[in-house]
């Protein structure tokens, strides 16, 4: 029986880079949740029939708000739902799903890479019929449809069974629980040479992928120990947790530190990976040898010729604007265009529906490729290994050499955390404020060529993107960039890219810290970073 039930608007419901995300007491409140996937159905037309593709990363309330999807969906009137098997699906897993099953769209519940459990976050993102993030006009119209809903559509029906495999009906809907690895799998084994890479492995190569206890556990096993012949342990943390084993499933160099010491042990294994919470970040870590994310994302479209799947070569490369311009040197040796996007995946759908670009990056440890239409984690560590097994040399080897070719380019990124609201605003305004006056002055990072809030024209349909982060540039092509997170559920997080571009010939070992100094000095110089925040350290450098 079809239900409809009044509820009130919520104000807080506009989803941010990637989807919305909050706290799960906050999802937690009646009609959270359906007001938010009522907005997300009421914003899009024709579905009546269609098929929608639904999991999540497993993470505290995945099955509650599987469950409330499923009797919305047939409630809404969807055709059929695939869902993955236990609530499961990684969001790369769920993006070759919405394309491989001609789906309208898809619900990811996910926070990514924000920590799971009762206290911690939950969140709801819509996919398109490409595989990819909904864009800003979608976003967009679901966040005005919440501030005026005023009710919702569901089932009324027992809880349906999704850890079985198999084809349920609710009303008229069918609901069939899939295996969410399998076709994710077959996907990968179709694009890298898996026949080489297990036989680098059996021929001794030894490697470490931690899982984080989320959601890439079952996918990483399936392929690196079963397909690619690993040893059983070879994935560490394999288990989804609800609450990720009360980690932080961030890969970075802070929440991934037992990986980053292991990779830098004198018995460290040759290769070591990392992925998030929905399985759609990667970090890299060769042996004694830490990888950038963007650095990664240099190396990956250099040597993307090695896998079978990328052998004809790329169309294009394209990267988040804070990312580092290492990708730019590699894309300007290969002759194809290079794409500088705001940050967050949905600016890449675009470029790779137009086959503009073949590979994407950002520098918060996401990347990926046509495939589909989300980054993603596994993919990044099959080329890499893919590359290794080409190439024959170590990931310090590769590195090394990256840079002799197109130079290092400097890298890091500064994390002021739980900043309240309104000093983050003031920093940003009075930075914004100084940006006309900076161009010609000179600071501890140098001479400023130009200031500017970065804005995007999508070249395939002319969108704009306003306001999408401060650049300061100096006239030896250094910069800083400043920007306020769009996926914290707390308080706000300034986020301080800081770049220095060393050629072939110049000093290309030094510590990341050192060569960085001067403009770390310059970027806390301009935006009194100390003064706005009262803090004079960041909480995280990646
Ligand atoms: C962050 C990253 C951004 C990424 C986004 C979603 O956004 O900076 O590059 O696309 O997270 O990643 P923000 O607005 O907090 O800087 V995930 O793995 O959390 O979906
Ligand atoms: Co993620």
């Amino acid at each position: 029986m079809i239900q409809t039930v009044s509820t009130m608007p919520f104000n807080d419901q506009k989803p941010g880079t990637s989807g919305l995300r909050k706290k799960v007491r906050i999802f937690e409140q009646p009609h959270y949740a359906e007001n938010f996937i009522q907005s997300v159905f009421d914003s899009l037309d024709g579905f009546a029939g269609e098929t929608l593709v639904l999991g999540g990363d497993g993470r505290f309330l995945n099955r509650e708000v599987i469950q409330i999807a499923l009797k919305m969906a047939a409630a809404n009137g969807f055709g059929r739902v695939l869902v993955g098997q236990g609530g499961i699906l990684s969001t790369p897993a769920a993006s070759h799903l919405i394309r491989s099953s001609g789906a309208f769209g898809g619900l990811v519940l996910s926070a990514s890479h924000n920590p799971g459990g009762p206290d911690e976050d939950f969140g709801i993102k819509y996919n398109v019929s490409n595989g990819g993030p909904a864009p800003e006009k979608v976003t967009d119209a679901i966040h005005a449809r919440t501030l005026s809903i005023d009710s919702y559509r569901i089932f009324e029906a027992d809880d349906v069974d999704i850890d079985t495999i198999g084809v349920s009906q609710l009303g008229d809907m069918s609901v069939e629980v899939i295996d969410p690895v399998a076709d994710y799998a077959d996907l990968m084994e179709s694009l890298f040479d898996f026949t080489a890479i297990r036989a680098m492995i059996a021929g001794g190569f030894t490697l470490a992928f931690d899982s984080m206890s989320a959601v890439t556990g079952p996918y990483a096993v399936e392929i690196f120990e079963r397909r690619l012949g690993a040893p059983a342990g070879t994935v560490m943390n394999a288990t989804p947790l609800p609450d990720f084993g009360h980690h932080h499933p961030d890969p970075n160099l802070v929440h991934a530190k037992d990986l980053y010491d292991r990779m830098m042990a004198p018995d460290a294994p040759d290769f070591g990976a990392a992925s998030d919470g929905d399985g759609d970040r990667n970090l890299i870590i060769g042996r004694h040898c830490y990888v950038t994310p963007s650095d990664s994302l240099a190396v990956l479209a250099a040597n993307a010729h090695c896998a079978p799947g990328y052998a004809i070569g790329l169309k294009g490369i394209a990267r988040s604007m804070p990312t580092s311009g290492a990708a730019d040197r590699v894309a300007e040796k290969l002759g194809i265009p290079l794409y500088e996007t705001p940050t967050g995946w949905k600016f890449f759908g675009n470029l790779l529906d137009a086959g503009m670009a073949t590979i994407c990056g950002e520098e918060s440890a996401g990347t990926g490729s046509d495939h589909v239409r989300e980054k993603d984690g596994i993919w990044a560590v099959l080329l890499w290994l893919n590359i290794l097994a080409a190439r024959r040399q170590s990931v310090a080897q590769i590195m090394a050499e990256h840079w002799a070719t197109y130079g290092r380019n400097y890298y890091a990124r500064h994390d002021y955390e739980a900043i309240a609201k309104d000093r983050a605003d003031a920093l940003m305004a009075a930075l914004r404020d100084r940006l006309e006056g900076l161009p010609g002055t000179v600071n501890s990072g140098g001479t400023v060529s130009s200031a500017d809030d970065f804005a995007y024209t999508d070249p395939t349909d002319q969108s704009v993107s306003r306001n999408q982060g401060v650049r300061i540039l100096f006239d030896d092509g250094s910069r800083v960039v400043f920007r306020l997170s769009g996926t914290g559920t707390e308080g706000a997080t300034l986020r301080v890219y800081i770049e220095r571009y060393v050629g072939p010939d110049g000093d290309l070992g030094l510590p990341t810290g050192e060569a960085l100094a001067p403009l770390i000095a310059a970027a806390q110089d301009v935006a009194d970073i100390a003064g706005h925040t009262g803090m004079d350290q960041p909480s995280v450098i990646t």
